[in-house]
């Protein structure tokens, strides 16, 4: 929070198809975990930001929920979740995986944006692809005029990101920093502890089961000793869900717990007591109140 002359801070929207390495991406140019990854699609499901500062620039990344054709309440909700984050944009990243095999998907969001937004296209996962194919996949973009720049990235091994780091940070606009300078992210860290474990349920869970659950920090109580008692319950949509969540012998969520306490333990630096209980909620994903409550939705909105 400066109000220094030279400061720039601005927002900038990271939107694609699901799946693209937008959280991956979010992660690797602030430098730490800010947002939950996994192979499968549909991982993030709200808004979540992440807060870099480059000299005298504050750039202000918005993971979105990747883009899709949705159908049930839930995926309405993430979808209309990623388009509202345009709003109060500087600028939108549209990020591509290169490595699918057609880009229909990415055409789709490019439509539904418009041609009032200057678009960066970044082709994504450029570590799996040959350099041949790069111009072959930039020409069949070449129709839609509101796309200014291209960069070709891999989040995942962080080559190009500096360079597209710096180009972000020559179109923010001049102004002050929106947050503190050591903030990285706006979500509380009840509600990323939350997602800490969410993403071990989508790792580990099968077929539609990680779709149909969420995760809510009831308690955190900390430590003279600087330890954390962390206590959490997932939430499933159907009593039969809750038996697979326990697995055999309680197998399955003496995993989950294990994996989600030590990546928390890795991030915060100190040691995590957590439990997990599981709670049966019938079909929240299809109730908005209860969408709200699992932090897909926010009270203004969101
Ligand atoms: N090889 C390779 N894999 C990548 C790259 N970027 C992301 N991935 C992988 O792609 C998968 C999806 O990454 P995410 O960051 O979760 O993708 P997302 O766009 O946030 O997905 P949603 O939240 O579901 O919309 C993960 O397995 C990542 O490790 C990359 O540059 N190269
Ligand atoms: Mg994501």
């Amino acid at each position: 929070m400066s109000a220094h002359p030279d400061t720039k801070c601005g927002f900038v929207t990271i939107l694609g198809e699901p799946n693209a390495g937008k959280s991956t991406l979010v992660n690797r140019m602030v430098g730490s975990k800010v947002s939950i990854v996994s192979p499968k699609v549909q991982t993030t499901r709200r808004r979540i930001l992440g807060i870099t500062l480059q000299d005298k620039t504050q750039v202000i990344l918005v993971d979105t929920p990747g883009i899709f054709q949705p159908k049930r309440t839930l995926e309405k909700t993430m979808v209309k979740n990623a388009y509202e984050a345009r709003q109060g944009a500087d600028l939108i990243v549209l990020l591509v995986d290169a490595k699918q095999k057609t880009f229909e998907g990415s055409f789709a969001i490019l439509e539904k944006l418009g041609s009032h937004q200057p678009i960066l296209l970044a082709l994504n996962k450029i570590d799996l692809i040959e350099p041949a194919q790069l111009l072959n996949i930039i020409e069949q973009f070449r129709h839609f005029s509101q796309i200014t720049d291209v960069l070709m990235i891999s989040a995942l091994t962080g080559d190009g990101v500096s360079d597209l780091l710096d180009l972000l940070v020559q179109k923010m606009p001049k102004g002050p920093w929106l947050y503190p300078e050591d903030q990285i992210t706006d979500i509380s860290l009840r509600l990323w502890a939350a997602e800490i474990t969410r993403e071990q349920l989508v790792l580990q869970l099968q077929h539609e089961l990680p779709y149909e659950t969420y995760v809510e920090t009831e308690t955190w109580e900390n430590f003279a000793n600087g330890s954390v008692k962390i206590q959490q319950a997932i939430v499933v949509a159907r009593t039969a869900q809750k038996g697979i969540i326990l697995g055999k012998k309680g197998q399955r969520i003496k995993e989950i717990s294990q994996k989600s306490r030590l990546e928390m333990e890795k991030h915060l630096g100190h040691s995590i007591h957590l439990f997990l209980f599981v709670k049966v909620t019938e079909d929240w994903m299809e109730r908005p109140h209860l969408l709200r409550e699992a932090g897909i939705l926010d009270a203004d909105g969101y």
